[in-house]
């Protein structure tokens, strides 16, 4: 039974094996136990010699069931550390990762600019009220020029912005003059949507008062905006336009070297008195000074996703917002 026994001890070839061989040779009904059960039924002396022979059997039994366990665990450890060793030599895996909006990026290229020229940038709310979209703006719900920008209304007599705008009487509402701000963020309009309208857009606006602000100032701006935009070569042209909330009016585009074209950018003026009267009136609803009246100033709003398009040769302003990755990993760059 020895040579049998260790023969299955040495030949387990698993911890689970080795358990098994255990059980049977050395467990509660073991052929070894079973073998000590023996004992009672012998003579005192040959008790003690064949007790002495079984002890030394199990024991050395035991001694080799430990050794053979030690054995296999070193085994099954070797194994799991090979197998999880790391090959620091093998490419590593490209983790995906995300990027800034085309024109995300377009907006903080524009805020640094004018950032560098000493204006602030500030944002504004995107759900309005009449007041500050259109009637502090020379825009009483009469006014034809209301239906030049239709509008997405919501249930509480709130509508979503139509332009930048708004926050040229928001800031002055609260800010005394001199003042410098550019606004980038989004607006709404309810309108159909083609390559180069969507209901949701991009503006960035521009607002400048103080004292003998003119039209120069605002030809200063723009021109210094498209030089670095566009570089040094960079030609702005202006031409008469209509906006009720600035006196003249203009708009303005950029000459696309490139391209050799005009690219029409945005709207521009002189604010209107009736925006910087309208201002005070909100202000002193507030309590605070008529600070508005007598000052001048420029403003100016223009489209950022056409700049975008006109730069990357976006032919349809609808892939901004489709969300189509082939699309927007094309401009993702560094962050
Ligand atoms: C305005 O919204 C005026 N608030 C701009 C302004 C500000 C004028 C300050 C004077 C002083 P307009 O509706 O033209 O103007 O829009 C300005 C620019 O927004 C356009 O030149 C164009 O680039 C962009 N834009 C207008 N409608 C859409 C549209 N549906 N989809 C994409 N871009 C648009």
């Amino acid at each position: 039974m020895r040579e049998e026994a260790l023969a299955a001890i040495q030949g387990a070839a698993t911890l689970d094996a080795l358990g098994g061989v255990k059980t049977r040779y050395l467990g509660k009904n073991g052929l070894v136990t079973a073998q000590l059960k023996t004992l009672g039924s012998l003579a005192p002396d040959e008790r003690r010699a064949r007790g002495a022979e079984i002890n030394a059997l199990k024991a050395e039994l035991e001694g080799a069931v430990a050794e053979r366990e030690a054995t296999l665990r070193q085994e099954a450890l070797n194994a799991k550390l090979a197998s999880e060793a790391i090959d620091v030599t093998l490419p590593g895996v490209k983790l995906p990762s995300g990027g800034l909006h085309v024109v995300t990026r377009i907006l903080y290229e524009l805020s640094d600019i004018f950032e560098s020229m000493g204006y602030r940038v500030v944002e504004g709310r995107e759900v309005e009220d009449e007041t500050h979209n259109f009637d502090a703006l020379n825009m009483p719900s009469w006014h034809p020029a209301r239906d030049l920008q239709d509008t997405f209304w919501l249930e509480n007599g709130q509508l979503l912005r139509t332009h930048t705008s708004n926050m040229q009487v928001r800031y002055m509402e609260t800010h005394e003059p001199p003042l410098k701000i550019v606004v980038p963020g989004r607006v709404y309009r309810y309108e159909a949507t083609d390559a180069t309208h969507e209901s949701m857009f991009h503006q960035f606006e521009g607002l400048v008062v103080g004292e003998g602000i003119t039209m120069a100032d605002l030809k200063g701006a723009i021109s210094e905006m498209a030089r670095a935009m566009f570089g040094r070569g960079a030609r702005v042209r202006f031409q008469p336009s209509y906006y009720p909330f600035t006196e003249p009016g203009a708009d303005f585009a950029i000459w696309w070297d490139q391209e050799q074209r005009w690219l029409e950018l945005g709207g521009s003026g002189m604010v209107h008195p009736n925006v910087f009267r309208a201002v005070d009136d909100l202000r002193a609803a507030k309590g605070l000074p008529r600070v508005y009246e007598g000052k001048t100033g420029f403003a100016f709003g223009l489209g950022p996703n056409r700049i975008a398009m006109l730069r990357y040769g976006i032919p349809d302003i609808r892939y901004f917002y489709g969300n189509d990755l082939r699309f927007l990993t094309q401009f993702k760059g560094d962050l």
